[in-house]
């Protein structure tokens, strides 16, 4: 088989590149710069995979073969360049070919455009599974929305979040192929009329609608090391044309423009809340337009091979990435019963097979419920069309669970009440074959837990797929130098396969190893004590102990339990200057919603309390705090090969899975954790004594709930506890605001300390001078870190798209060949 890749050469890239910087940019390499470099260069290596993606698209037409949809409202891809180079195994012939450029590789990568098309862990699991399902050959589309800001940028204005709008479309995206060709009508609002209709009786029409466009943007997506190359389809909205052209003949300029603009709103911006659901008609609407332009996108694409619709969910799985897309199941509907005019029934029937969900969040906040009267009014057949749902699943339950009223009240589609709602995780689960949550324990707490009577209604239908990163890009490309050690040691073949890491575990206890072990996490510390200084002018010693918390910025992810010890760790040296403690850097980074003020108060009291520390003579050299802005993919590209400690200190039960505690073990920090999420499974393969677990179960804190929790009871058993709370109830960071912290300090105690912070800081506190006393001895510590460099082999994404294969979506791999 021939190998598309094998005909890259130096003189090739440089030829190309040079053509699109004379050809796009109108430019010659005089005037070029290094942005234009970067541009051009991504756009040759880009024409490289052209071949790949023709053979791959024209593979799966000629074949007919069965394809995953991927459903997401984000993605969160990062720089493209690097991960591009490596998957097309170019990494030295890019090298050759910039110097005939004349810029270095650090240079372009630096310039190369951050896609931030999501706001955290479920964005980066769909940015993960893209380059598992290229790399593994299987036929796979991703669908999602080119919004024109992605995650703002943070900033901090006297130690507070201050949000920026994030403008990475501004000097143009290098990856995107647009296609006008494929643009596609959606409309909205509107009403539903009865008609009558020779042949077919009384239908429901829907009618006075406004229509807008979606046009599609593909970005390819390279497999690594394979002739693969898959897409991920973009959808961004414009007026459609015409647009009210009555308004623009009736002379009002101004409102027709004004109403072209309402279009382009739609895929403006991304909604930056996590875990909440804000019920916002933009937002409803943004989640439609994903939602209907990739059902009829896939049905356009199927019936260029089929006449009717028999094959179809033989032929298309669409997986819904959370809620979010959820309309795509009724979607569905709409086009089969209203324009194609198939029974209902059977329409149903190959909805329920197309479709299946994953569940991300137990947090009962997160839950998307719209309103019944916003739904109407935005989509009046799509609300009819959900009634029917129900009143059917209803109908069918009466039969086989008589007089079931709890019952019927827990699983209805619409939630009772002043203001009748649509329960968008229900609908999920009728309309859906199977339900995954992403780790063992989370999958289990939905199914018996969250949804216990949908398993009673459908056995079978909850399943389990742990989630997984990709190595390619979280080990291979940001931790070149422990690639390196890994190969010399084991040969190349893990990197095509993790699983086959795991020999590295025999060099575990080799002195030799554990000291190269040791240079290597030095020299990534090195790096990014330069990263810290760009960004916070705050020099900290790679000498230090790295103690890393990176993720978004939640009560439940208790950032605020790290910021507790670190007081304590203070205190205790303001009392005795010669208490025994290690040095250590606590590196914090993490974006806070914008309307959630407490958790910006939290990054507020991180940044005083780092000015305190890092300034405060009596503790200089043993305590570093820094809060390193703007958290995204490739700022955790920097910090994750340098960690010494993963903090995955959330409440148990909250934490669904967790996806940076698995790229940080794979680079040799040890995690500190409670058992919560993919914590449980990461201590089964890195083994219990190899990892740091702390802190109350989830079957615990659930007797505690019961029983009554009472966080004072803590407060009057510690001593230290008080004193740590103290300082937070009075801001001992600044004396002119002794009020500033009053919120957190009332969350946690008046407020009955929702998420245990008070309950496990003590066993926090323990498990760190265990933390502390193995960092002694260096060559022990490395063992351990070796060890969880290898067992992480079971983590890759590639583990759970196999899983996804196996159990939900049963694809079978479709390799390339090039001709
Ligand atoms: C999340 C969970 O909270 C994480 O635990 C999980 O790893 C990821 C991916 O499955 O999904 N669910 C969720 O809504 N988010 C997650 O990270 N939120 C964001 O992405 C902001």
């Amino acid at each position: 088989m021939k190998h598309f890749k094998e005909s890259i050469t130096a003189d090739l890239l440089a030829e190309r590149a040079l053509f699109h910087l004379k050809y796009s940019r109108g430019k010659d390499l005089r005037a070029a710069t290094t942005f234009d470099k970067m541009s051009c260069f991504s756009h040759a290596v880009r024409d490289m995979a052209v071949d790949g993606f023709i053979a791959t698209q024209r593979k799966y037409l000629d074949n007919d073969v069965r394809r995953v949809n991927y459903l997401s409202m984000e993605y969160l891809i990062g720089k493209m360049l690097a991960n591009n180079v490596v998957a097309l195994g170019i990494v030295e012939t890019s090298k050759e070919a910039l110097k005939k450029l004349d810029i270095t590789v650090e240079e372009i990568l630096e310039l190369d455009v951050e896609a931030g098309l999501g706001n955290g862990g479920l964005g980066r699991l769909a940015a993960c599974y893209l380059d598992s399902l290229a790399t593994m050959e299987l036929p796979a589309y991703g669908y999602g929305i080119r919004y024109e800001h992605g995650i703002f940028r943070q900033e901090f204005d006297n130690g507070w979040q201050c949000e920026r709008p994030d403008e990475w479309l501004a000097n143009g995206y290098p990856w995107e192929l647009i296609r006008p060709e494929y643009t596609l009508p959606v409309c909205v609002y509107g009403r539903v009329k009865k008609n009558f209709i020779p042949g077919r009786g009384s239908v429901d029409v829907w009618e006075d609608w406004q229509m807008f466009e979606a046009v599609p943007y593909d970005v390819p997506i390279i497999g690594y090391g394979v002739n693969t190359v898959n897409m991920l389809r973009l959808w961004k909205s414009q007026p459609a044309e015409g647009f009210r052209l009555d308004v623009f003949n009736q002379g009002d300029y101004v409102r027709s423009v004004e109403e072209k603009n309402w279009a382009e709103n739609v895929t403006k911006v991304l909604y930056p809340s996590d875990y909440t659901y804000a019920g916002k008609e933009l937002r409803l609407i943004q989640e439609y337009f994903l939602a209907s332009c990739s059902v009829r996108d896939i049905i356009r694409r199927y019936k260029k091979t089929h006449n009717d619709f028999s094959k179809f969910a033989e032929k298309n799985v669409v997986q819904l990435n959370d809620t979010h897309p959820t309309l795509a199941i009724v979607e569905l509907m709409r086009v089969l019963h209203d324009e194609e005019a198939m029974p209902w029934d059977k329409a149903w029937d190959i909805t329920v097979n197309t479709f299946c969900y994953t569940n991300h969040t137990l947090l009962a906040e997160a839950l998307e419920k719209w309103t019944v009267d916003l739904l109407q009014r935005v989509l009046p057949r799509h609300m009819q069309i959900i009634y029917e749902i129900n009143h059917r699943f209803l109908q069918k339950l009466e039969i086989n669970f008589p007089g079931d009223g709890d019952l019927m009240r827990a699983v209805s589609l619409i939630e009772e009440g002043p203001h009748q709602q649509v329960r968008m995780a229900n609908l999920c689960v009728v309309g859906s074959s199977k339900v995954n949550g992403v780790s063992a324990l989370h999958s289990e707490l939905l199914r018996t837990k969250t949804m216990p009577e949908f398993d009673k209604v459908y056995p079978g239908k909850f399943c389990n797929v742990t989630n997984g990163i990709t190595h390619r890009r979280w080990l291979l490309k940001s931790n070149p130098e422990l690639t390196g050690l890994i190969s010399d040691k084991i040969g190349e073949e893990w990197k095509k396969d993790l699983s086959l890491i795991k020999t590295f575990e025999d060099f575990a206890k080799t002195k030799a190893i554990q000291k190269r072990f040791m240079e290597i996490k030095r020299d990534n510390k090195v790096e990014l004590c330069k990263v810290i200084k760009e960004l916070t002018g705050e020099h900290v010693s790679p000498d230090s102990m790295f103690d890393v918390q990176i993720k978004r910025l939640h009560m439940y992810k208790r950032q605020l339990l790290k910021v507790m010890h670190i007081i304590y760790l203070y205190q205790k040296i303001k009392a005795n200057p010669k208490v025994k403690i290690q040095a250590s850097t606590f590196i914090f980074a993490a974006k806070a919603a914008p309307a959630y003020l407490i958790a910006k108060s939290v990054i507020k009291l991180i940044n005083s309390m780092a000015d305190v520390i890092n300034h405060d003579v009596d503790v200089a050299g043993r305590l570093k705090v820094v809060f390193l802005p703007d958290y995204n993919v490739s700022l955790a590209e920097k910090i994750i090969p340098a960690a010494d400690i993963s903090e995955q200190i959330s409440t148990a039960g909250l934490e669904a899975s967790g996806t940076g505690n698995m790229k940080l073990s794979l680079n040799g920090a040890l995690t500190v954790g409670t058992l919560d999420g993919a914590n449980v499974e990461i201590a089964q393969h890195v083994g219990d004594e190899n990892i740091f677990i702390f802190g109350h179960r989830t079957e615990e804190l659930e007797e505690l709930r019961t029983k009554g929790y009472n966080p004072w009871a803590y407060m009057d058993k510690s001593k230290d506890l008080q004193n740590v709370l103290e300082a937070i109830r009075d801001n001992i960071f600044d004396p002119t605001q002794p009020d500033l912290f009053k919120d957190i300090y009332n969350d946690i105690t008046e407020h009955g300390d929702f998420y245990f912070y008070l309950a496990d800081f003590e066993p926090y506190i323990k498990c760190f001078k265990k933390v502390d006393k193995l960092y002694e001895t260096p060559s022990k510590w490395a063992e351990k870190a070796i060890l969880n460099v290898a067992r992480m082999g079971w983590f890759s994404s590639d583990r759970s798209i196999q899983n996804y294969c196996d159990d939900i979506w049963h694809l079978e791999r479709t390799p390339i060949e090039m001709v």
